[in-house]
């Protein structure tokens, strides 16, 4: 069978006169137009940026490489022993456009497997880092010291042609996939288990080894590979995913990119939120004493939040305008596996509760739930606890996602990105018509 590698090329090559035909025959035909409440308001919608990765589809919620969530969950191969798909699937997916066999997933898998042992130092700097490092730091920091490692810097300063730069960041990039569980997992075990580490099983898939290497049985394989699935991508213009191209952009190699996105994420208006969630929460079972509330206890509950001036966490989107097809998956799961947890009891009565009383208030676009009211409940149910953790498995997952984008962003040639800023005092002009 063809390796990936190959296949990706093809692909890259087949690609290419698409984007130099827009590029040079529709230079100037005009997308979009910016406005002063635009440039503003964080660039918010402005059609500016390209990706074949995924697409956010304001009903349909997320599509990778044109394949919503449910038709990913229901096509991708399936773990051994597990429900759920193998995340070197997906990564195979994003890469070639293709949904894989059982076969070209395993591919991946092998190679994965070829290159996830740590260096040392990398154990050594995560025993080093100041006590009180929030995980997000750890992670970071071991991605980005990573970088010494990289195959594309040695290439660039040999003096390898353009046309070749895909090449040594696809191998960057599986390089540094490979060994994201390992550094998240011992950051963990440093930050929370007295550094008690479970060695790596080359036998398991990327979910699977996650779990095996956080300790957690079954079916924590399969949250893992869920979780990991759910937060691949999200179109180009997020926070993390447009720092990691914005930082590739200028020819910084995937380790430096990634560990770039990853500080994006660490925010409280991004990867942040899933702790959030649960943190509010933990403060109504707090005010309930542990038990689950009436749904008029819960209705009281959300509107003495939104009095007080506060969000309720996990529900509203920015782009999407239903419910997040990323919650639906996630409620399936805990349907099936933890119906009876009362956290996850509330997170379910929430969804019927929250909506009406949003739509009442009459402020939030989207009254629907998203991807955070759910996910942190579950790593919460498994053991999970430390919630400053969250963001480390999203970053984790979200980590496939960029480094596809990267990729593909050297094998179309995308230069720096470099967009024109203006002052005050000439905003002030174009609203005076000067
Ligand atoms: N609870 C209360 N009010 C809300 C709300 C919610 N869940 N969602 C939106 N609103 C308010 C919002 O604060 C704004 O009020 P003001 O006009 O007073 O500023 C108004 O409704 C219009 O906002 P919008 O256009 O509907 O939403 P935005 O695009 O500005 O913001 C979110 C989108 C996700 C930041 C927002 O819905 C929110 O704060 N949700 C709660 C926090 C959360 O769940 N974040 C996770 C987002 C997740 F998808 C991720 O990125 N990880």
């Amino acid at each position: 069978a063809k390796r990936l590698k190959d296949t990706l090329y093809e692909k890259i090559m087949d690609w290419r006169p698409r984007t130099e035909r827009l590029m040079k025959e529709y230079g100037n035909v005009v997308v979009d137009q910016v406005t002063i409440g635009q440039i503003l308001g964080g660039m918010r919608g402005i059609k500016s940026l390209v990706s074949d990765i995924s697409y956010l589809d304001p009903q349909e919620g997320i599509r990778y490489r044109g394949y919503t969530l449910p038709e990913v969950f229901e096509k991708l191969p399936k773990a051994k022993g597990g429900n759920m798909p193998l995340v070197e699937g997906l990564f195979y997916l994003l890469l070639t456009g293709d949904m894989p066999t059982e076969e070209q997933a395993a591919e991946v898998a092998d190679e994965f497997n070829k290159r996830r042992i740590l260096p040392r130092f990398i154990y050594e700097l995560i025993d080093a880092m100041p006590c009180c490092s929030h995980p997000m730091t750890i992670f970071s920091t071991a991605i980005l010291t990573l970088h010494r490692e990289s195959f594309f810097t040695k290439k660039y300063h040999a003096g390898i042609s353009k046309l070749d730069y895909w090449d040594p960041t696809y191998e960057d990039s599986l390089n540094l996939l490979a060994k994201l569980p390992e550094i998240a997992t011992y950051t963990y075990a440093k930050l929370y288990r007295d550094g008690k580490r479970i060695q790596s099983n080359p036998n398991l898939d990327f979910g699977g080894n996650f779990a095996h290497m956080m300790g957690i049985g079954k079916p924590y394989d399969d949250v893992s590979r869920m979780h990991f699935i759910v937060h691949a991508d999200h179109e180009a213009g997020n926070v993390s995913a447009h720092t990691g191209h914005l930082v590739a952009s200028s020819l910084s190699d995937v380790y430096l990119s990634i560990s770039a996105m990853v500080n994006g994420l660490a925010g409280p208006l991004h990867g942040l939120a899933n702790q959030e969630v649960l943190r509010w929460l933990q403060d109504l079972m707090d005010k309930m004493n542990g038990e689950v509330p009436t749904e008029d206890e819960l209705k009281q509950f959300v509107w003495n939040t939104l009095n007080s001036g506060q969000v309720i966490p996990g529900f509203g989107h920015a782009v999407l305008r239903k419910t997040d097809p990323r919650y639906m998956l996630q409620r399936e799961f805990s349907l099936k596996n933890m119906p009876e947890d009362p956290l996850f009891k509330v997170v379910d009565m929430l969804y019927n509760v929250v909506p009406p009383i949003l739509l009442e208030q009459g402020k939030a676009k989207n009254p629907w739930p998203n991807v955070d009211a759910q996910s942190g409940v579950i790593q919460w149910h498994y053991g999970i606890k430390e919630y400053d953790f969250y963001t480390v498995l999203f970053g984790i997952g979200r980590s496939i996602g960029i480094c596809a984008n990267i990729i593909w962003d050297r094998a179309l040639g995308y230069p720096l990105e470099r967009p024109k800023s203006l002052t005050t005092a000439i905003l002030e002009d174009f609203a005076a018509g000067k």
